[in-house]
């Protein structure tokens, strides 16, 4: 008879292998900015940030898109009034005192990027999309923002933004990835060891593994967009230089 930790073991083994090494050696190369071979905490920090950042511009491009009315890719203070002007909620000045702070570049407007953190100071996106169809609706947003506006005024915008974008939580994964990694404890992690660190009785099921199989799956599907988009341009340039031999 097996014993249960055999069978814990067992699950634990199974976990490690639906990541496979080379899978490992994406993500080092992907965090690897300086490609010296060795990742730092500083190296990968940023591209958890550019993974969750990229990720959140995606979620709260129907927002966007909803406020900016004039369609020119910015957040103006008038279309943000406006747009508070529709909802019932207490604090509105507060709020709207508040658009400058998070104009970074002070040109007056807010790109997507720099409502990033004005969107999710009003909303946490995982609990706003409430029929769960990844996709948010006016109605879905002004639910939820009213409530927050109502409540939530002293909320510091910049500390919203980072736990709710999962940036924290990520880094601190990042954190535990790589000091489980570090074999040789150096202060680095080579891409061996990253792999190897597949092995170590402490990844899987750590927040470790759970999400460093998000960023390779992120990665994964980027890469494959990139190379869908080459193959349609070659194929577009074949066809584009047979017609001029005929
Ligand atoms: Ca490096
Ligand atoms: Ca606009
Ligand atoms: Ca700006
Ligand atoms: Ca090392």
């Amino acid at each position: 008879m097996r014993s249960a930790l055999l069978i814990v073991a067992a699950a634990g083994q199974m976990q490690i292998q639906s990541m496979s090494g080379a899978q490992m050696r994406i993500l080092h190369a992907a965090m690897d900015e300086d490609s010296d071979g060795r990742v730092t905490i500083a190296e990968g920090a940023k591209l958890v940030r550019r993974l969750r950042t990229a990720l959140m511009l995606r979620q709260s491009a129907p927002i966007m898109q909803t406020m900016d009315t004039d369609r020119d890719g910015y957040l103006s203070a008038e279309e943000f009034r406006a747009d508070l002007e529709h909802m019932d909620v207490k604090g509105k000045r507060t709020i709207e005192d508040s658009f400058d702070g998070f104009d970074t570049d002070r040109d007056g407007r807010l790109a997507a990027e720099e409502a990033l953190p004005l969107f999710t100071f009003l909303l946490p996106f995982q609990k706003l999309d409430t029929d769960l169809d990844g996709r948010l609706t006016l109605s879905e947003f002004q639910e939820v923002a009213a409530e927050r506006l109502a409540s939530d005024e002293r909320v510091n915008a910049t500390e919203h933004y980072s736990y709710h974008s999962g940036i924290w939580a990520g880094i601190a994964a990042l954190r535990e990835l790589l000091g489980l990694a570090d074999s040789d404890a150096d202060g680095q992690v080579s891409a061996d060891e990253l792999a190897e660190c597949r092995f170590h009785a402490k990844f899987g099921g750590s927040a470790a593994y759970h999400h460093s199989r998000d960023w390779i799956k992120v990665l994964e599907e980027a890469v494959a967009g990139l190379q869908q988009q080459q193959q349609a341009k070659a194929k577009e340039d074949r066809r584009g230089g047979q017609k001029e031999e005929l």
